[in-house]
């Protein structure tokens, strides 16, 4: 197949702006590109592409195709009944005007964006359109435009969990990918032995309630290491000073492969997100090193950990639950979280459910089944 991928409109590939549909799409068009299909991408443009491209080897061979404008507004700062933004010179009306001028080149356009425009669209485009939903219902504008294409074009809108479909009036015309990405595992190393610390690794924004992490690390007086993008200074300025005693440290946003080389060491990685996750990328990275996932029961990563053997579910928003579950957490074998992660988040069973989609929108009778 021929395909062209847009990205988020909300920040560059490579730049962690886009949180987990970045490791997404880099992974959907690797394993794309594996199986001897052609794909473009198209994406914010960066100013730093080479330099990102350098960092992080994932993204060197990728066609990329950059595009300016002024990036999008991220939908999770907005209120359910906002009205939907686009600014003057929008990079994602820019993207798709690129993609409505190429689509003849291309069985199958890819939607990464969680925005009103690339679903608006698709009836005016005579490519057809697969939307990867990226996070679960977040406006009533939004929810609107996205069950008009599902009713309309049955089978072409994908999402990753159950519990993120359910957050939709649409739930049953969604394909549920019962995954956000595949992982190459090649690139996660397992560490049989940790250091005392442990791991938290997202956007650093409110949504991700890295606050209660970071009270649990205060209880326990073990080591809490942060990665991710710095999204809000404010929020965690905050943090800081209303946690000015705990044992945390900030250690920034890395590529793949340098991220994992650090998440590794862990003895497990705190998943406590505010919103319903619609996955939860982070933790099956976080299984393919071996290292036990401890989150709130709550939207995606409660599909993903096996409570008691690959890490435990937590009431949602109980740092006690969260201390509980530390303290719990020499009862867990770290070669059985890899081995969940070989056996139901590898890049093969990914790429299945992925060609499988594609082509089922582009079989003229197809309908859509939820795996
Ligand atoms: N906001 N408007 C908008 N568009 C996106 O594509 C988007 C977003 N916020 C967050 C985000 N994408 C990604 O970080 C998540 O989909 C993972």
């Amino acid at each position: 197949m021929k395909l062209l991928l847009l990205s988020t409109p909300v920040g560059p590939l490579g730049s962690g702006l886009g949180g987990g549909v970045e490791l997404t799409l880099s992974n959907i068009a690797q394993e794309l590109l594996r199986r001897g299909h052609t794909l473009k991408i198209v994406a914010p443009v960066s100013a730093r592409v080479a330099a990102l491209q350098e960092s992080d080897s994932s993204l060197s061979k990728l066609p990329i195709v950059e595009i300016p404008g002024t990036l999008q507004i991220p939908a999770q700062t907005q209120n359910r009944s906002d009205p939907i933004l686009i600014p003057a010179n929008s990079v994602l009306a820019n993207m798709w005007e690129y993609a409505r001028q190429v689509q003849a080149d291309f069985d199958i356009i890819v939607n990464f964006a969680y925005d009103w425009l690339p679903f608006y669209l698709t009836p005016f485009f005579q490519t057809p359109i697969a939307h990867f939903v990226s996070m679960a219902s977040l406006s009533d504008a939004m929810d609107k435009i996205m069950e008009s294409v599902a009713i309309k074009f049955p089978g072409s809108i994908a999402v990753c969990t159950r519990a993120q479909a359910e957050t939709f009036p649409f739930a049953r015309h969604c394909i549920c990918l019962g995954m956000g990405s595949g992982i190459d595992l090649s690139l996660y190393d397992f560490c049989p032995h940790p250091e005392n610390q442990l791991a938290w690794v997202g956007r650093i924004a409110p949504e991700k309630g890295l606050e209660d992490a970071v009270a649990a690390a205060e209880i326990t007086g073990i080591p809490l290491k942060i990665f991710g993008k710095m999204q809000d200074e404010n929020y965690w300025q905050q943090i800081c000073q209303h946690y000015p005693n705990a044992p945390i440290e900030y250690r920034g946003f890395f590529p793949t492969v340098e991220l994992q080389k650090q998440l590794r060491q862990c003895r497990a990685i705190l998943m406590t997100p505010r919103w319903v996750e619609a996955f939860g990328n982070v933790a099956i990275e976080a299984l393919a090193c071996g290292v036990p996932v401890i989150a709130y029961q709550r939207g995606g990563p409660s599909e993903i950990v096996r409570d008691g053997e690959t890490g435990f579910l937590v009431k949602p928003d109980s740092v006690d639950g969260l201390v509980q579950a530390i303290a719990r957490l020499h009862t867990i074998d770290r070669s059985r979280c890899r081995r969940q992660a070989e056996e139901e988040y590898s890049m093969e069973i990914w790429g299945n459910r992925i060609e499988k989609w594609f082509r089922n929108i582009l079989k003229p009778s197809s309908s859509p089944a939820c795996d």
